[in-house]
């Protein structure tokens, strides 16, 4: 049971780029014929966690509920990938904590803010500098750097087949003991 699963968790920036290595991981291990899951905002924070803004007790209460939702996906064997934020050690912890600390794997996207401010993808920061969106992580909120992630990857210095290359030659090791 579950002998393939275990949680890949990134933590990172708004804009940092967890989603984009979080799909194109996806889609090589589903070449290798590997099941698994991604969570983000799109398909958490637009359906379950609806009720949930950015507050520090609203953002416990995601990443809380997204590790129950993971612990589900975990144990049927399917390898759950997280891209959330996930803005301190705390937080993460308490998700390790949930999920087993032996299935959890920390991915820190470490692009720097400046990086993703200059992308601005979604135009978020320009609305937090201008005091349009309170609470913005990295501007008028804080995040705090995992101390030991099992891999850094910083998209400002790696290529995205570089960042993905990297992650799944340590997934992949994970996962044929
Ligand atoms: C941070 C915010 C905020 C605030 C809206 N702070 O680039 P995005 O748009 O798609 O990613 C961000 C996403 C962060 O949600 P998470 O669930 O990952 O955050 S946490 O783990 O801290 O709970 C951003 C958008 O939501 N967004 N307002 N104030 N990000």
């Amino acid at each position: 049971l579950g002998q393939h699963s275990m949680m890949i968790w990134f933590t990172g920036l708004s804009g940092s780029g967890k989603s984009t290595i979080a799909i194109a991981l996806e889609r090589e291990l589903h070449k290798r014929g590997l099941l698994c899951r991604i969570l983000d905002g799109d398909n958490i924070r637009s359906g379950i966690n609806n009720n949930l803004g950015f507050t520090e007790a609203d953002r416990v209460e995601n990443i809380r509920r997204i590790a129950e939702v993971s612990k589900l996906f975990i144990d049927t064997g399917i390898i759950t990938i997280a891209a959330f934020i996930s803005p301190n050690n705390d937080i993460r912890e308490m998700a390790a904590n949930i999920i087993g600390q032996e299935n959890f794997l920390e991915v820190y996207v470490s692009t720097p803010l400046a990086e993703c401010e200059r992308r601005d993808v979604k135009g978020l920061y320009a609305k937090a500098r201008r005091g349009e969106i309170q609470n913005f992580t990295g501007i008028s909120a804080p995040f705090e750097a995992p101390a030991h992630p099992a891999l850094t990857l910083d998209t400002s210095v790696l290529s995205l087949e570089e960042s993905v290359n990297k992650l799944l030659d340590l997934v992949l090791s994970k996962i044929q003991i």
